[in-house]
C-alpha cells in the first residue's frame, strides 16, 4: 500500500495548515472596516458590501496583480518585499503590436488565480509582502526616454531593497530593466533568458529593437555574455543572434537539446552557466517560447516550442537558488483566446514566487 503522506499534495496541504501569519485575517478585517458590513441576510464574515480588493470576487477588481495591494506612493516601497509594475511598451516590436497591453492582461487574468499554490505548499499573501506599484510611464514614440524612465523606475525599486517583478512589454524593456538594478549588485549578474528568439543583434530596423535586448544587457558593466544562457531557442531565428554567441560565448540551449537532454539536465547547465562568478542572476521569460498552441496572446508565436509543464519545472528548477528580479514579456492581449497567455504569465509568476519563499531565497540586499 503506497502511503499518500509521501504524496507532494498531501505534505503540501499540511504545510500550509502550519504557516498561518495572520495576514490573511487582516485583509478581512480591513474590507469589512472600509467596504462596510454585509446586507442583513448576509453570513459569511468577510463579504462586504462594497468588495474590497484581494478579498473580492474574482470577477471584480482587477486593477492590480492578484490583488495585491497598491504602492500608490511610490516613495514607499520599500516596506515590500516584492513589487509587482508592468511596462506598457511595444514600440520595440518588429512583428505585430499588441504587447503594451501585456500588464492589463496579465493583471485581469491573475485574479482568477489564487495566491495559494498546493503545487509549491505556499500561500504567497502569508510569506511575501507584494505591492503592484503600477506601470511605468512610457514614451511609446521615443525608445530612448523610454528606457531611460524603465531604468529610473526599476532602479529605483532595486535600491529600495524590494525585488522587481516585471511585466513586459515587449522584450526591448528588458535591457534598461537590467541596466536599473546592475548599479545595485556589487558583483557580476547572470541571466536566465527563455525564449524562442536569441534577440541579440546590434541593430533592428536601425534602432534597438526587441531582437537585440541582449546584445545591450551583456554591455553593462557587470554583465558578460558567458553568464547568459538562452533556453528554447529556435525556430524563426535571425543568423546574427547564432553569430552573437559564436563570438561572445553564451551558451543557448535549443528546443532539441531540451527533447535530447530532458529539463534536469538543462537545468544542470543553466544554472553552471549563469552563476558561474556570479553574486546574482535574473531571470527573463519571453512567453513565446510556449508551443503556439498555448500561447495565442503573442506577437511572435512560433510552432515547436515548449509544453507548459516543461516550462514549469523549468521554472521550478531554475529559481531554486534565486533570482535577483524578472520579467515576462511578449503578452499581446488583443491576439489571445480565453486569456490562455495572460494566464500562464500570471501562473509563472506565481510558481517562481512560491519557489522562492519554498527554498528561502527571496532576494535580499
Ligand atoms: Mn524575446
Amino acid at each position: 500500500m503506497y502511503d499518500k503522506n509521501q504524496l507532494l499534495a498531501h505534505i503540501n496541504a499540511k504545510r500550509i495548515d502550519e504557516t498561518v501569519s495572520g495576514r490573511g485575517q487582516e485583509l478581512m478585517e480591513h474590507a469589512m472596516e472600509f467596504g462596510l458590513p454585509a446586507a442583513e441576510g448576509i453570513r459569511e464574515y468577510g463579504i462586504s458590501t462594497f468588495a474590497r480588493t484581494s478579498l473580492s470576487p474574482t470577477f471584480s477588481c482587477g486593477e492590480t496583480f492578484l490583488r495585491n495591494e497598491k504602492c500608490d506612493d511610490a516613495r514607499k516601497v520599500s516596506q515590500y518585499d516584492v513589487a509587482f509594475v508592468g511596462i506598457p511598451y511595444d514600440s520595440g516590436t518588429t512583428n505585430r503590436s499588441g504587447a503594451r497591453l501585456g500588464p492589463q492582461g496579465i493583471r485581469r487574468a491573475s485574479i482568477q488565480l489564487s495566491p495559494y499554490n498546493p503545487d509549491y505548499g505556499v500561500d504567497l499573501r502569508e510569506h511575501l509582502k507584494m505591492c503592484d506599484i503600477g506601470d511605468i510611464y512610457t514614451i511609446p514614440a521615443n525608445s530612448e526616454k523610454t528606457f531611460n524612465q524603465i531604468t529610473k523606475g526599476i532602479g529605483h525599486i532595486f535600491r529600495n531593497g524590494v525585488m522587481p517583478v516585471i511585466m513586459g512589454g515587449d522584450h526591448s524593456i528588458t535591457y534598461p530593466c537590467l541596466r536599473g538594478i546592475s548599479p545595485y549588485i556589487d558583483g557580476n549578474i547572470g541571466v536566465i533568458h527563455i525564449d524562442r528568439h536569441g534577440d541579440c543583434q546590434e541593430i533592428q530596423m536601425d534602432e534597438k529593437m526587441h531582437g537585440t535586448e541582449w546584445f545591450y544587457a551583456t554591455k553593462l558593466p557587470n554583465i558578460s555574455a558567458k553568464n547568459l544562457v538562452q533556453i528554447g531557442v529556435g525556430g524563426n531565428w535571425v543568423k546574427e543572434w547564432s553569430r552573437f554567441s559564436n563570438e561572445n560565448s553564451s551558451t543557448m540551449i535549443s528546443m532539441e537539446d531540451i527533447d535530447e537532454l530532458g529539463i534536469d539536465k538543462v537545468t544542470e547547465i543553466a544554472l553552471e552557466t549563469a552563476w558561474k562568478g556570479c553574486k546574482a542572476v535574473y531571470l527573463s521569460l519571453d512567453i513565446d517560447v510556449l508551443e503556439a498552441a498555448f500561447c495565442p496572446g503573442t506577437g511572435t508565436p512560433d510552432f515547436g516550442g515548449m509544453l507548459p509543464r516543461e516550462l514549469l519545472r523549468l521554472l521550478r528548477k531554475v529559481t531554486a537558488p534565486g533570482i535577483c528580479g524578472m520579467d515576462i514579456v511578449e503578452v499581446a492581449p488583443a491576439y489571445d483566446i480565453s486569456e490562455i497567455t495572460s494566464l500562464a504569465a500570471s501562473r509563472c509568476y506565481i510558481n517562481v514566487l512560491s519557489n522562492l519563499v519554498l527554498n528561502n531565497t527571496v532576494y535580499v540586499h
